[in-house]
């Protein structure tokens, strides 16, 4: 601690604030209380260590965007505190928003779908609603966040898909041709995102029509750029190999993907038979020539480059053994190659790339410290003074290591780059830091994802939760200062400062998301957000608005067999005032935020009285927010 923060150690965050929490009085401490650099003596834990304690009304340093695995969602949490505060529901349905029922939801869900998958789910509910969600990053510009949009992969239906940040809810998800399974992920850092690189898991033979089997040389994996603005595919890559993870460097001219599996086998044993697989890089530049100049096969619409061994486009750095994680630092020079299977991480140095290209050095030459951390390094995440923290899932550790000092040691210096150790609990593997993959990378808070609590928590049941640890890095050695139990199941995460992000309190009642609703109402000659019913044929629009606590319909009427489109507008615009709207027996729910406007189409197939209620408690009177749809019997 320094002796600064020391002469502040007498007051607390209750003086400062004079008892009420507000971000006036915070900033006039001179931004020491931010971060867990300086820790308000009503935080402390009994033991006098820091915890990173946010008082009740006092609002996080960081915003915290979470995967969630295979339950599909993204959420949001505060850092430090680590407060759960939304889940935005992407590849997944959710019962309490609608999202997979409401048009306006099913509309982002279906339409960038390709034709055969459109084909396919037609006897299965037309969606999907299962995803695998690994890898959340935000939008850059000139190589820190920019606070635009969050981009995410869908390992399990091969999808990518974009979360606005002004009201975080998810506006679009394209299906990637030609790859199968989405993992790796990440936005271009420089000079903007731009595009979106993703890595196509597993290989597959291209077309993948049911004609090729045990004919491994069939089968490729596939690079995508995807233009993050327009949210299409640019173009893509053909390698040998598969893609697991990815990255960007903050010049703009290359990309990077780990390989495991050079052997292109397809099963365990031979997946991991040889000594050594590698690192991807792709030339951004020749590749955007080669688009302009036509060296490419157009499959499904998009153009693929030929990337395989001895292609201009990419080189392939040999690394040991089934590499994983892949990490730009933020100095913007270094990519961190983590090894898994090996106990070492592979430093590239990008100044070297231009003469690898050009053929003047070998790929080998590119690797500038390979330092040996511990068992199992997954994942690498920075700080801002030259230090990588790096996950070691088999250790159960995270390791933290100086990159100048392995620079030093790779080149025979007597060094050890080993800084410190830390147990966590356990097996850990993305871990992630605090602005950690920009630029403005800030040394306070690490996160370690750890795949197992095991004994960490009471215990409920054979399914438990994993486990996130919050550790303060602030000083030279690690300290753990706080568990969080998760859902399945986490893989990676950002730690986003609180000022670049500023979502609406409440919609512009103009939000293209409910674009369609307002052209159907304009068709139907009003404007939307009044109490109309209108009938055509055996389709029926009810527009109805709610304000709390009502709907503007005690009632409506439809026949049986008619299909019904509930447009419900919350007029309300006061903030965090949501409406809901359940049609009980129906299976029909949705949210409405207030100024959104949300819609749901059915076919009125039972008979008799439905209530149709708010879901979301909105008011003293919300229980008696409803009203009935009679449906008479054909
Ligand atoms: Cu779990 Cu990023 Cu999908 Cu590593 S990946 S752990
Ligand atoms: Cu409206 Cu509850």
């Amino acid at each position: 601690m320094s002796k600064k923060i020391e002469e502040k150690e007498g007051i607390t965050r209750r003086d400062l604030l004079g008892g009420t929490a507000s971000a006036a009085a915070l900033a006039g401490v001179g931004g020491l209380v931010a971060g867990g650099t300086l820790m308000p003596k009503n935080a402390m834990a009994a033991d006098g260590s820091n915890h990173a304690n946010v008082a009740p009304g006092d609002l996080d340093d960081y915003y915290g965007f979470w995967s969630s695995g295979q339950a599909g969602e993204l959420r949001i949490l505060g850092i430090p505190s680590m407060r759960e505060l939304m889940r935005v529901p992407v590849f997944n349905r959710c019962s309490a928003s609608g999202w997979g029922q409401t048009n306006e939801s099913l509309k982002i869900l279906n339409e960038g779908l390709l034709p055969e998958t459109k084909k396919f789910l037609e006897n299965r509910g037309g969606t999907w609603d299962n995803g695998d969600l690994h890898h959340p990053h935000m939008s850059f510009t000139d190589g820190t966040y920019d606070g635009r949009y969050l981009f995410m992969n869908d390992k399990a239906n091969t999808r990518v898909a974009r979360v606005r940040c002004d009201v975080m809810k998810c506006d679009k998800i394209i299906e990637i041709p030609n790859a199968s399974d989405i993992h790796g992920l990440r936005p271009q850092k420089y000079p903007r995102t731009g595009y979106v690189f993703a890595n196509g898991e597993h290989r597959v033979p291209i077309p993948n029509d049911g004609s090729i089997l045990d004919e491994p040389e069939k089968y490729h994996a596939i690079f995508t750029a995807i233009d993050g603005d327009e949210m299409e595919v640019k173009w893509q890559v053909m390698v040998d190999g598969n893609l697991d993870n990815c990255d960007a460097d903050y010049q703009g001219l290359y990309a990077f993907s780990t390989c495991y599996n050079s052997e292109e086998g397809t099963n365990l044993a031979e997946m991991t038979s040889s000594e050594q697989d590698w690192a991807v890089v792709f030339d951004i530049k020749r590749i955007e020539a080669a688009v302009k100049s036509g060296d490419f096969k157009t499959i499904n619409g998009v153009p693929v480059i030929d990337g395989r061994k001895g292609s201009k486009y990419t080189r392939y750095i040999p690394v040991s053994n089934s590499p994983h994680g892949c990490n730009a630092a933020p100095d913007g020079r270094h990519i961190v190659i983590n090894g898994k299977l090996s106990p070492t991480v592979s430093v590239i140095d990008v100044t070297k790339l231009p003469d690898l290209f050009n053929d003047k050095i070998k790929p080998r030459d590119t690797i500038v410290a390979e330092p040996e951390l511990g068992l199992g390094p997954l994942h690498t995440a920075f700080d801002n003074k030259g230090n990588c923290y790096t996950t070691l899932f088999l250790d159960s550790q995270a390791v933290k290591w100086n990159l100048n000092k392995a620079i030093e040691a790779y080149q025979g210096k007597n060094v050890d780059p080993i800084l410190d150790k830390l147990d966590v609990h356990y097996q850990p593997g993305h871990n992630h830091t605090s602005m950690g993959e920009t630029k403005e990378a800030d040394g306070k808070w690490l996160i370690s994802l750890n795949k197992f609590s095991k004994d960490r928590y009471l215990n409920v049941g054979p399914s438990k939760p994993e486990n996130e640890q919050l550790i303060d890095i602030t000083g030279n050695k690690m300290k753990l200062v706080h568990d969080g139990p998760t859902y399945a199941e986490p893989h990676d995460c950002i730690i986003v400062r609180a000022d670049i992000v500023n979502p609406r309190s409440i919609w512009d009642p103009k939000d293209m998301m409910w674009d369609e609703a307002r052209q159907q109402a304009k068709k139907d000659g009003f404007e939307l957000g009044e109490s109309k019913i209108v009938r055509d044929g055996n389709k029926v629009r009810i527009y109805m608005w709610s304000i709390a606590p009502n709907f503007s319909m005690e009632k409506f009427t439809v026949k049986q067999g008619d299909e019904v489109t509930v447009y419900v507008s919350n007029r309300d615009m006061i903030d965090d005032l949501a409406h809901g709207f359940t049609i009980a027996n129906y299976g029909i729910a949705m949210e409405i935020g207030p100024q959104q406007t949300s819609s749901v189409t059915f076919t009125a197939d039972r008979p008799g009285v439905h209530w149709f209620y708010c879901q979301w408690f909105c008011h003293a009177l919300h229980m008696e927010m409803r009203g009935r749809m009679f449906v008479e019997p054909a």
